[in-house]
């Protein structure tokens, strides 16, 4: 049966995907070159470095270590001031009732996020005490595709990959569910998320039955 379920954070709790845009995207302009709302469909769950690398070959740029930690810290200062404003107002449409369901299911919760700001964003959107196990980007050696971040829940929780259910937005997310031998709800469109087993435009459009019945 199904005895826990994971949540991704960026895209399914929270829309943070679009400061992280604003920032990476002020960083290219600084560059000299821009990157489009297209482009940053690839930088979804996807790491901080590893992101910067993709966007520094979208640029055509080759940079040192240094240089390139210097620019994750601007990016991410840049990042921060824009997540300090967020209050629980950013909590995206029926994430509150979805989790009161699976507060009544009985199921357990883990967040499943590559963000080293993940702990400061549940802190901010008053969310902190909403799962009952938090990986983040600190707790992990690999980012989504690997599944490490939700083999790891799964092990923090006590439970088998087969008694999961991950909620994923992004591709590389959707694939680390299944690698992790998961069942996997995307949250989005079923023409970009292929490999998962079930997809719903957002958790507003889902009931905790309606997943219990397909997963197990
Ligand atoms: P940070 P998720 C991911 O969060 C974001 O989707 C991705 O765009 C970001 O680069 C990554 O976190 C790292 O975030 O720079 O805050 O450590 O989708 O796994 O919740
Ligand atoms: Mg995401």
């Amino acid at each position: 049966p199904i005895r826990a379920f994971l949540f991704d954070l960026d895209g399914v709790i929270v829309d943070t995907a679009i400061y992280h845009y604003q920032a990476w995207k002020r960083l290219a302009n600084e560059l000299g070159f821009d990157i489009s709302e297209e482009f940053n469909e690839q930088l979804k769950g996807v790491s901080r470095m590893d992101s910067l690398d993709l966007i520094l070959a979208h640029g055509g740029l080759t940079l040192s270590d240094e240089k390139k930690n210097e620019l994750a810290a601007q990016k991410n200062q840049w990042y921060l001031e824009l997540v300090s404003r967020m209050t629980s107002d950013d909590i995206l449409p029926g994430v509150a009732t979805f989790f009161s369901q699976v507060r009544k299911a009985g199921l357990q919760t883990a967040l499943g996020s590559v963000s080293k700001n993940a702990p400061l964003i549940l802190e901010r959107i008053g969310m902190a005490d909403a799962f009952d196990a938090i990986i983040d980007g600190t707790k992990i050696t690999k980012g989504k595709p690997d599944p490490e971040v939700f083999t790891k829940g799964a092990a923090e929780l006590e439970v088998s990959p087969a008694e999961c259910v991950v909620f994923e937005d992004a591709v590389a997310g959707v694939e680390a569910g299944k690698r992790g031998g998961m069942f996997v709800v995307g949250l989005g469109s079923p023409d970009v998320l292929t490999q998962a087993d079930l997809v719903a435009p957002s958790l507003n459009d889902l009931t905790v039955d309606q997943v219990l019945t397909k997963a197990q």
